[in-house]
């Protein structure tokens, strides 16, 4: 049975512009389950059980949330991308994937929206199938509902050198704990924390976006060393 993964797809030269996407979509390939991508349009999010991407359709079952979907895909296919992790590794691990869900998300999340230049280039990715006339409406309710989020959040209530030293702060960490190993924790192949922390890195220093939190992570050459391999483990 093939697994149909709602995401947003492709974007300039990664799998998907969005972390919890990219994850998911590096976890079905690293585990080898069988899936396809079904093509993004604004009227997904009216499918998303939760009002979020990603989220799943597997045997007629709607599952959203990247880390929920991971859990359940993991229990069905009988797959453990941690099972080589010490029980202290694998704490480790859990709070690293948390910070970047949770916290360094919204860093990047702002850049992405509170950057001008940044923000036409959402604009157009996100938006460009919706007819010219009810354009400016649907963009002028996503801001605000991003704004919304942002500051419900909490980060949006920072300066912006707080907000950006926030994300930088996690980027370090992340960088200081890989060190100069190939994965996180010395492993032989990628585990949950690789794919999570390849997903923010790779969509970080997209191209297209530019950011103080950008400049910062490619001056972490082993981030960037991390993510080229990465991209050759799993996307080339
Ligand atoms: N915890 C969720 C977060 C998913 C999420 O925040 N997705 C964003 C796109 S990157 C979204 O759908 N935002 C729309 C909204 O919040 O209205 C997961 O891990 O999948």
């Amino acid at each position: 049975m093939t697994v149909k993964l709602y995401s947003f797809g492709k974007f300039s030269d990664v799998v998907d512009p969005s972390p919890f996407c990219f994850k998911l979509d590096s976890f079905l390939r690293l585990a080898k389950i069988d899936y396809e991508t079904m093509e993004f349009s604004l009227s997904s999010f009216g499918k998303a059980p939760k009002g979020k991407i990603p989220f799943i359709e597997d045997d007629g079952k709607f599952i959203a949330d990247s880390n929920l979907i991971i859990e359940y895909l993991s229990e069905k296919y009988k797959v453990n991308l941690n099972k080589d992790l010490s029980e202290k590794e694998n704490g480790i691990s859990h709070s690293f994937c948390r910070m970047l869900d949770e916290n360094t998300y919204w860093v990047a999340l702002y850049g992405r929206w509170f950057e001008p230049d940044n923000f036409e280039i959402v604009k157009y990715f996100f938006f460009n199938k919706i007819p010219k006339l009810i354009r400016p409406i649907a963009i002028a309710k996503a801001k605000k509902n991003a704004i919304a989020r942002i500051n419900g959040q909490g980060i949006g209530l920072h300066s912006k050198d707080e907000i950006y030293k926030i994300g930088m702060q996690d980027m370090q960490a992340l960088s200081d704990l890989l060190g100069s190993d190939d994965y996180f924790f010395n492993k032989e192949t990628p585990s949950l924390l690789d794919i999570t922390a390849h997903s923010y890195i790779a969509c970080i220093i997209l191209k297209e976006f530019n950011s103080p939190l950008k400049d910062y992570v490619l001056k972490l050459e082993n981030l960037i060393k991390f993510n080229d391999r990465m991209n050759k483990y799993l996307y080339s």
